[in-house]
């Protein structure tokens, strides 16, 4: 059967792009089942999509946000009973195992059910004027055209984190899916769509970062921009944002640390490490990379590990027997063992995996094995720097005080775990862990769409997904002073 081409949705219309340009997405499972053929945008494609987006702010933004906030339930609605065709399509596009795909839509049903709720509050303040028969009042006010790049490793929940609370809000978007998982943005789209979205509130434009990521943050009709993604890209964006005063925001990397002391419950520590570390191939930004282990049970602990990983089955993900999927694309399996290779010469000691499987039964898919590494020191690069693979480090401390100095000794700040039984400890671990998410007892990874998401330090700029906060991205305050005095005061 020939692969199906998708077009850009521009203004309601599906349309190729101007540049004449397309690219192929394989599956990484086995690099022969071709998702689909997607257009390879560039700027004129880009300017199309943010003047219709434009346009149609014009009318969305008069719609009652209670009426925005319908079409997101009925968006909740329409995607749960399309959550095993979608999870499906989501394993065989970026390899994550099929209980994990459903969590993937799973989060995109909640952010759409909480974010309808929003569409009912939208809470303003009113203030005490300091004249008399004067009243104040601070709105929330949608922002504009928003434009949205986002990253392929939670290729449905992510954008619904972008566009949902976008779209209660009062805005109108342009986004740009990940070039290696286009297909999720189009059934999530698709689905506003069919629950009543009008042409034109929100368009789509594929293709690569600097072709059509680019044009978008530096277009002057879009009013804010979200990303999710590389530090490096990150970074560019947040330079070219500031340079034209636009809002924008950042979420990127992590280096997560798990700490594991010697009262730990272990066999809880160690289901949290291997789901932390192996789940979504290691491919989280909350993934846990680094385990601080107290010196009474380092051994038991990395032992166990070890066999932990050794014991995952790897495989294509839309076998359910299997647990770990193939890494999204050849690049980040060039990373992983890349970064393996630096471990080894820093002197750490590769415990098991540091390498491809050998191809016989995978093709040529993109699969790394489950790696693990002993007798990391803070230093190593391998302790400082993502992988995002499913490559975790083991590093010794003596006391609860050195694991805080640790864990809080790299560039980066999302998330946290600290396993004890201790109170005291917990209470600390909450106060004095340097990062946007602390579990205590639970693993690194594990969100839920009403909290706050996001980092501190080098992970992020400082904004926040989930959660209310994500309403202050897509809003602007507008104070409103009503004088009923009828005369100069
Ligand atoms: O990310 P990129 P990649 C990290 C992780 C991973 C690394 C590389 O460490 O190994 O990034 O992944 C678009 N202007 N994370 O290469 O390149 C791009 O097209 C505008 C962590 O996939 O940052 C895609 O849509 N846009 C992360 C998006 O940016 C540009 C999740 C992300 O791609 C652009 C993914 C440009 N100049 C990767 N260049 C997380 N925080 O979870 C690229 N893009």
């Amino acid at each position: 059967m020939p692969a199906t081409t998708y077009k850009n949705l521009i203004g309601g219309e599906w349309v190729t792009a101007r540049t004449g340009s397309t690219f192929q997405n394989l599956s990484p499972a086995n690099h022969d089942d071709v998702i689909g053929i997607f257009q390879a945008s560039g700027a004129k494609d880009v300017d199309a999509a943010v003047t219709a987006a434009a346009e149609a702010f014009k009318s969305w933004r008069l719609v009652p946000a209670p009426k925005r906030a319908e079409i997101l339930y009925r968006t909740g609605e329409l995607l749960t009973r399309r959550k095993e065709q979608y999870a499906r399509e989501m394993t065989r596009e970026m390899g994550k195992v099929l209980s994990e795909t459903r969590g993937d839509v799973q989060e995109a049903i909640d952010t759409a059910y909480y974010m309808a709720g929003e569409g009912r509050r939208l809470f303003g303040q009113t203030t005490p004027s300091e004249l008399q028969n004067k009243f104040a009042m601070s709105v929330r006010m949608p922002v504009g055209v928003i434009g949205m790049i986002a990253p392929w490793n939670f290729p449905m929940a992510i954008p619904s984190w972008k566009l949902f609370p976008a779209l209660v809000c009062g805005n109108t978007c342009v986004i740009k899916p990940a070039e290696d998982t286009p297909l999720s943005t189009f059934n999530l789209v698709q689905t506003l769509i069919d629950a009543g979205l009008p042409p034109g509130v929100v368009n789509i434009v594929t293709g690569f970062g600097p072709d059509a990521g680019a044009p978008l943050v530096e277009h002057p009709g879009v009013r804010a921009v979200s990303f999710t993604g590389s530090s490096e890209v990150g970074r560019i964006i947040g330079q070219t944002a500031a340079g034209l005063f636009k809002p924008c925001s950042l979420e990127m990397g992590g280096k997560n640390a798990m700490i594991v002391l010697d009262d730990a419950n272990l066999d809880l520590a160690l289901d949290g490490a291997v789901w932390g570390a192996f789940g979504t191939t290691g491919q989280r930004c909350t993934a846990t990379s680094r385990i601080i282990v107290q010196k009474g049970v380092v051994k038991e602990f990395t032992k166990r590990l070890v066999e932990r990983a050794k014991a995952l089955k790897i495989g294509d993900g839309l076998d359910e027997s299997i647990q770990m999927g193939p890494q999204v694309n050849e690049q980040q399996i060039e990373t992983s063992a890349r970064y393996c290779e630096i471990a080894r010469k820093e002197g750490a000691k590769l415990l098991t995996g540091g390498r491809r499987p050998a191809r016989g039964a995978f093709g040529r898919g993109t699969f790394f094995e489950p790696t693990v590494f002993g007798g990391v020191k803070p230093q190593m690069r391998i302790a400082q720097e993502e992988v995002f693979g499913p490559v975790v480090s083991v590093l010794e401390c003596r006391s609860f005080d050195e694991a805080l100095e640790i864990a809080n000794g790299i560039q980066y700040g999302l998330s946290t775990a600290l396993y004890s039984r201790d109170v005291n400890h917990a209470f600390k671990a909450m106060r004095d862990l340097e990062a946007g998410i602390t579990y205590i007892n639970a693993p690194t990874i594990g969100a839920e769409v009403h909290l706050p998401f996001g980092g501190v330090k080098q992970t992020g700029n400082g904004h926040r997904e989930g959660g209310t906060g994500a309403l202050d991205f897509y809003t602007t305050w507008k104070s409103v002073y009503v004088d009923y005095s009828d005369k100069l005061q």
